[in-house]
């Protein structure tokens, strides 16, 4: 199957991840993205509206999500509380947005005999995975509101597959970086933030030894693999890791850093942060095996794009 030409709706279009798979759709499809512009911005569309439809909307809000899910083919569900802070704080607004916004595009789905839903799942599923690298059949061991709704949200999808046939697929992201990422909270990605603090002239700040490593993997990979998992027919009821295989340590990622700038970068070691993760990795064999994934960013690439 091909989506070229197809009618498209990204939710969380206005995001990080969505708006890209927005951009790179909008040429050759009808596109609609609907965001609530929480975590969203208006700006990531700048160069694709007006012939994208941007709608600002809460998945929570099934009545106005149901009319925007008519009459699409493909659902890319983008949409979420993507910060994991903010779901330890109030699990409850977590598991509304992550499992009944999710629970809405669903049933909206359904109803409007959408052909496929592509998802947003995380890596944070895994919590910290006894194996590494971790394949998808490992145990899900979630440490976080934003862990288990994710989870939820991804057995949903599959529900939807095998009880109504609708084709499912859940992408489940490690480390997101590259344009657009917001770097403006603590919680933001640690790439967007040391990139923006070099661009700045200003000290980073490690929490732990920075020997923890992450698998970091560009967003114009993450968009790739969302293209491929709404074309694939064996993919459909599957969950894939999406990531580029390897992992790089917090430390090495500064002596990039430093060889591209040419500077010594202040580094300032503080307390490992609580419930961090201290190596992940994933073995991305099923989605290259499956999707034909393979990743084309290198991450050095990658870093300059943003320096
Ligand atoms: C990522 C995801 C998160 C979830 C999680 C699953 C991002 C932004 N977050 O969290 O949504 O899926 O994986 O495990 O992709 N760090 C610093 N200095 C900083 C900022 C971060 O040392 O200024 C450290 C941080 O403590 C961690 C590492 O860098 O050890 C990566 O942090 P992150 O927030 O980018 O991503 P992570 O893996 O905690």
């Amino acid at each position: 199957m091909t989506i070229e030409g197809k009618k498209i709706l990204v939710t969380g279009g206005a995001g990080f991840i969505g708006s890209w798979i927005a951009e790179t759709l909008a040429s050759k499809n009808s596109v609609k993205v609907a965001d609530s512009l929480k975590t969203g911005n208006k700006d990531n569309l700048k160069k694709i509206l007006p012939k994208v439809e941007f709608t600002e909307t809460d998945i929570r809000k099934r009545e106005k999500l149901s009319g925007l899910i008519q009459g699409a083919e493909i659902v890319f569900h983008q949409g979420a509380n993507v910060q994991i802070q903010a779901s330890v704080d109030d699990p409850q607004m977590d598991a509304d947005i992550n499992i009944g916004g999710t629970l809405n595009v669903l049933d909206a789905c359904r109803k409007h005999d959408v052909e496929r839903v592509v998802f947003a799942s995380s890596s944070a599923i895994y919590g910290n995975p006894s194996n590494i690298p971790v394949t998808e059949s490992a145990k899900p061991s979630p440490l976080s509101p934003y862990a288990l709704s994710k989870l939820a949200g991804e057995s949903y999808m599959k529900l939807y597959s095998d009880l109504y046939g609708l084709k499912t697929i859940s992408l489940r992201y490690f480390n997101v970086y590259g344009p657009r990422q917001n770097a403006d909270s603590p919680y933001s990605g640690v790439i967007s933030i040391f990139t923006k603090n070099v661009r700045e002239g200003k000290p980073l700040t490690v929490f732990g030894d920075g020997e923890q490593t992450r698998d970091f993997v560009n967003v114009k990979d993450v968009v790739k693999a969302n293209m491929l998992a709404a074309e694939s027919k064996p993919a459909v009821g599957k969950a894939f890791n999406i990531g580029t295989g390897k992992s790089i340590s917090l430390n090495d990622m500064i002596s990039i850093l430093e060889k591209k700038t040419g500077k010594k970068l202040v580094v300032k070691y503080k307390e490992k942060r609580k419930g961090d993760v201290m190596h992940s990795c994933p073995d991305i064999s099923l989605a290259r095996k499956i999707l034909g994934f393979v990743p084309s960013v290198a991450f050095e690439d990658g870093l300059s794009e943003l320096l």
